[in-house]
């Protein structure tokens, strides 16, 4: 898999805080922001040759958006499928939870499309609305899913939060052989990864797995706090919470860590790279 530039992930980000600076300081769902967020991601990848789709859906009384993304070609019944949720808290921006999982695919969606990839499974790319109500959009999407659609899929990967200040490295757990596909590439960085525990049932992947889709992802820490064991194999502070600035209006643009964004947006590359081969 190709790396991904930093450079361009955090340029992704400057434009979704651009856009709350210009819509009330927020990307909530039923706000201005949020559907300006989906304008630019969609830009970007019908740009790329994508086949977009936004799907609606009512939630409290605004409508809600979700973006799905398909790469033409590949066995449909094999779809490997990449997401994040694009909406944020109404108290800020939401540039970690969730701007950098949503940046994170959206470029390794475009260096799929910058490599022509022609990969032997189906790749589909999905920004979920209304995470924050309670996975509304993700569920919106699978309960809208035939039976026999819902077959159709190897796996969902979920990206929630990839680039918290304050990093950790943790895998998601839920399925053995999607865990072993990031643990091996974080091997090769030397890189130690610890079990995603705290977000079952919290994220987009919950829908996936009650549907009995195979689920992973990656997640970089959020308001738990980094113990003296963690930031020995991952530096930065111990006893500070991986992401102090979770759901606050403090979590901007500069509430990331590069590195961490960098690292975690090649290893969803190299996974995307590897399923669908
Ligand atoms: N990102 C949070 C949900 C959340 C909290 N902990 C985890 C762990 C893994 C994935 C997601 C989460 C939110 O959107 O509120
Ligand atoms: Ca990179
Ligand atoms: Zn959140
Ligand atoms: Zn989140
Ligand atoms: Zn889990």
């Amino acid at each position: 898999a190709p790396d991904i530039p930093v450079s361009a992930v955090k340029g992704d980000l400057d434009q979704l805080q651009s856009i709350a600076d210009a819509n009330g300081g927020n990307r909530a769902h039923g706000q201005p922001g949020y559907k300006a967020s989906v304008d630019y991601i969609k830009g970007k990848l019908d740009e790329a040759g994508f086949t977009t789709k936004v799907q609606e859906f009512d939630e409290g009384g605004s409508t809600g958006y979700n973006l799905i993304a398909d790469w033409p070609g590949g066995d449909e019944s094999k779809t490997v499928m990449a997401g994040a949720h694009l909406d944020s808290v109404d108290a800020g921006p939401g540039i970690n939870d969730n701007g950098s999982g949503s940046a994170g695919i959206l470029e390794v969606a475009l260096a799929v499309a910058k490599a022509d990839l022609k990969p032997a499974k189906h790749l589909r790319f999905g920004w979920w609305g209304a995470e924050e109500l309670g996975m509304v959009g993700s569920t919106h999407y699978v309960d809208g899913l035939a039976e026999a659609d819902r077959a159709k899929f190897d796996s969902y990967l979920n990206f929630d939060m990839i680039g918290s200040p304050n990093p950790g490295y943790f895998v998601y757990d839920d399925d053995t052989r999607l865990e072993k596909v990031f643990k091996n590439w974080y091997a090769t960085k030397n890189i130690v990864t610890e079990k995603e525990t705290e977000g079952d049932g919290r994220s987009d992947h919950a829908p996936f797995k009650d549907a009995g889709i195979p689920v992973g992802g990656l997640f970089s820490g959020a308001d738990y706090k980094k113990t003296a064991e963690q930031a020995k194999n991952w530096g930065g502070t111990e006893g500070k919470a991986f992401d102090a600035c979770y759901h606050r209006s403090c979590d901007t643009s500069k509430n990331i860590d590069d590195k961490a964004l960098d690292t975690n947006t090649d290893a969803i590359a190299h996974a995307v790279w590897e399923l669908s081969s």
